[in-house]
């Protein structure tokens, strides 16, 4: 692999696993017996609110009793020593890529920490419990604010802009990410077809491996900082 000038990297709940995030994997995908494309849905949202906000306070809240692990510090210093572009769009609605120390993170997938008016659609930071009475802080209307998530069935956030980075980069690395869930598993395939090289990083094979040119298994904590020592190196 030649010295690659454009590096986009796709991280999943495997990156965050050894902080002691459930992935959805270990879940099951299966919460308070709701599978979780029940719960992450418009539709579940709006047959039981109460239900779904108690599912996102529950996971905002224990952001507080966790800490970014060896494998989002390691990506944080690639971003800072990193001499060419680096790209980094996580499906994670956590928030320990920014306390790993990486910037301009791009959540896809949107994030726990932020809120927005299903009435005025003004989006806030939030870091306590919502419920279907909160009123929106802008407009005043109860019960209009939810978490800023993206759902099944809804438009993952900046596809224009992940696009265009996926078909410009040259190096395109996977990290603890099942490869279950679309469009994001979809973009190994599109790296390929503008010529990028391609790396998964993940505890096992993933359902995407076999479109990687490498695959590397184990711990996300001992793959991660190996592979941006050898990047930097
Ligand atoms: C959309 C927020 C269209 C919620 C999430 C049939 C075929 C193809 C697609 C579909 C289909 N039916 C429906 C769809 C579309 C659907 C989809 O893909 N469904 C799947 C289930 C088939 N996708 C959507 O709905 C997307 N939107 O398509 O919109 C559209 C078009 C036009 C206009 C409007 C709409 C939206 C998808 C986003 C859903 N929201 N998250 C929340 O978090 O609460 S998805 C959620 O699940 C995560 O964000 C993540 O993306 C996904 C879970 O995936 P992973 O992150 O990979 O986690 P997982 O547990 O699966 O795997 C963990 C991996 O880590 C494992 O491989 C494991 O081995 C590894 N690991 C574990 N420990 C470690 C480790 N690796 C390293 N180290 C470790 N220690």
């Amino acid at each position: 692999m030649t010295d690659p000038s454009h590096i986009v990297i796709l991280t999943g709940a495997g990156i965050s696993a050894e902080s002691g995030i459930d992935t959805f994997r270990d879940a099951g995908g299966v919460w308070e017996n709701h599978p979780i494309e029940q719960v992450a849905t418009p539709e579940g949202f709006a047959k039981d609110p109460e239900l779904v906000h108690r599912f996102y306070n529950l996971r905002r809240a224990a952001l507080s009793t966790v800490e970014p692990n060896a494998a989002h510090i390691a990506l944080g210093r690639l971003q800072d020593a990193f001499q060419g572009q680096l790209t980094l769009v996580t499906q994670n609605v956590d928030d320990l890529h920014e306390r790993g120390g990486s910037t301009d993170v791009i959540h896809m997938h949107g994030e726990l920490l932020s809120a927005f008016c299903t009435a005025c659609d003004h989006r806030w930071e939030q870091r306590s419990d919502l419920s279907p009475t909160t009123p929106c802080p802008a407009c005043r209307t109860a019960g209009g604010p939810r978490p800023d998530i993206v759902w099944f069935g809804e438009m993952p956030y900046q596809m224009r802009r992940l696009e265009a980075a996926v078909q410009s980069c040259d190096l395109f690395v996977s990290i603890g990410t099942s490869g279950a869930v679309y469009p994001a598993a979809g973009f190994v395939h599109l790296a390929r077809t503008f010529d990028a090289q391609t790396l998964e990083l993940n505890l096992e094979a993933s359902q995407g491996s076999a479109a990687f040119d490498e695959a590397r298994h184990g711990p996300a904590t001992q793959l991660v900082p190996q592979w941006v020592n050898s990047i930097l190196s």
